[in-house]
C-alpha cells in the first residue's frame, strides 16, 4: 500500500515537473511534437494532422513543409518568390530520417514546385543523398512531378524592380564594374577598393529570408526534419544555401534530437549549426541552451549575421535562439504537442 502511494506521488511529481514552464528547455515536455521556424501555422497543423492520421514522422515533415510550398509562405518558400539575378525562382529542400540517418536533398531545382516531395523521392528511389540543378529537375520529372514555370507576376516584378535599381543589392564583390553601383556582367578586379569592401559587408535585407525548417518527433521519440526554401533574393545563379545541406539547414538523430536553421545560409552553413545543436543536446544540454550555443559560435565570426535555430530533444522539450541585429530582435516559431491545444506561436528574444 505504502509503495503504491509513493509511486502515485512520484508520478504526480514528474507530471508537475513536465508542466512547469521552462522545466526542461523552452516548452513543456510531451510527444508527439511538431516545431517549425517562423509563424507558419498551417504547416504545423498539416504536419500534426498527418501524424494523427497515422502518417510517419517523415510523412509529417514532407506534408508540413509541402504546405508552405503550396502557400508560398512569406514568398520565401515555394514558387514565385526570391528570383535569382536572372529572374528565375529555384528551390532547395531536404528531408532527414533520424532513425536511419538517411537524407534526401535537392538544390537549384528548376520548374518543379514540390521540392520537399522530390527530396523524399531521393531517399525512396535512389542510393544517393543530394541531386542538383537541371539534373535534379529531370529526376523529378521521371518521378512524375509536373514541370511548371515557377515565375509569377510577383517574382517578375521583384526582378524588374531590382534591375531598375542597378541590380542593388547583390552578392558580388571584388569585381568590375563596381557591383555596388552597376549591374553585370562582372569580371574579377585585382583588389577591392574600400567603398566596395564596406558595401560587400552589408548583407541583403533580412526580409528575403524565411525558410521553413521543421522538426517532427513521434510518440516513440523518432525524429525527422526537413527544410524548403527558394533561397536568397537576387542570388547568383547556381548559389545553394544552407537549407538542403544536412547538418547545416537541419539535422535529425533519434538518439538525441533534431534542429533546423533559418537565415543567412551563406554564413550559417559554414558552422553546421543544426548538427552542432543536436550534438550539444546529446550531451544533455537543454534545447534552448543548445540553440543559444550555436548562435554564439557564429556570432564570434559574423556578429551581424541574420539567423535563428530551433532545437528539440527526444523527450519533447524544445527551444530556439536567434542573433540580435537591428530589425530582428525576436524570433517567432511554431510548436504543437499534446500539451498545447492548438498550433502555438512561440517567441524568443534574440541574444
Ligand atoms: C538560404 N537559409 O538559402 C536560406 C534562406 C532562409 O530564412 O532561411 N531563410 O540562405
Amino acid at each position: 500500500m505504502g509503495f503504491g502511494v509513493s509511486r502515485r506521488a512520484l508520478r504526480l511529481f514528474f507530471l508537475l515537473l513536465l508542466l512547469l514552464p521552462g522545466a526542461a528547455g523552452k516548452g513543456p515536455a510531451a510527444l508527439p511534437l511538431v516545431v517549425n521556424t517562423w509563424a507558419f501555422r498551417k504547416a504545423t497543423e498539416t504536419a500534426w494532422y498527418t501524424l494523427q492520421s497515422g502518417g510517419s514522422e517523415l510523412d509529417a515533415v514532407e506534408r508540413g513543409c509541402g504546405q508552405c510550398e503550396i502557400e508560398q509562405c512569406d514568398g520565401s518558400v515555394g514558387f514565385g518568390g526570391n528570383p535569382d539575378e536572372h529572374g528565375e525562382t529555384t528551390l532547395d529542400a531536404m528531408i532527414m530520417d533520424g532513425n536511419t540517418m538517411e537524407v534526401g536533398a535537392v538544390a537549384d531545382l528548376r520548374r518543379i514546385k514540390n521540392a520537399i516531395g522530390v527530396a523524399r523521392k531521393v531517399i525512396q528511389h535512389t542510393k544517393h543523398t543530394f541531386l542538383v540543378g537541371e539534373s535534379a529537375s529531370l529526376f523529378a520529372e521521371s518521378m512524375g512531378f509536373p514541370c511548371e514555370d515557377l515565375t509569377t507576376h510577383n517574382s517578375l516584378s521583384i526582378y524588374l524592380k531590382w534591375l531598375n535599381q542597378s541590380c542593388q543589392p547583390n552578392y558580388w564583390k571584388n569585381v568590375i564594374p563596381d557591383a555596388s553601383k552597376s549591374c553585370g556582367p562582372y569580371k574579377q578586379a585585382k583588389q577591392l577598393n574600400s567603398e566596395e569592401w564596406i558595401n560587400s559587408q552589408k548583407r541583403i535585407n533580412i526580409h528575403n529570408h524565411d525558410t521553413i525548417g521543421m522538426i517532427v518527433i513521434g510518440d516513440s521519440g523518432s525524429v525527422a526534419v526537413g527544410t524548403s526554401t527558394n533561397g536568397a533574393d537576387h542570388k547568383i545563379q547556381g548559389r545553394v544555401g544552407d537549407s538542403p545541406i544536412a547538418g547545416a539547414g537541419a539535422y535529425a538523430d533519434s538518439t538525441a534530437g533534431g534542429a533546423a536553421a533559418t537565415g543567412d545560409g551563406d554564413i550559417m552553413m559554414r558552422f553546421l549549426p543544426s548538427y552542432q545543436a543536436v550534438e550539444y543536446m546529446r550531451t544533455g544540454i537543454d534545447p534552448t541552451t543548445a540553440c543559444q550555443k550555436v548562435i554564439s559560435r557564429i556570432q564570434k565570426y559574423a556578429p551581424c549575421f541574420f539567423g535563428a535555430v530551433i532545437c528539440a530533444n527526444t523527450t519533447g522539450s524544445y527551444g530556439a535562439a536567434c542573433n540580435k541585429v537591428p530589425g530582428f530582435t525576436q524570433f517567432h516559431f511554431m510548436a504543437y504537442s499534446p500539451l498545447l491545444s492548438q498550433p502555438s506561436e512561440q517567441v524568443v528574444d534574440c541574444i
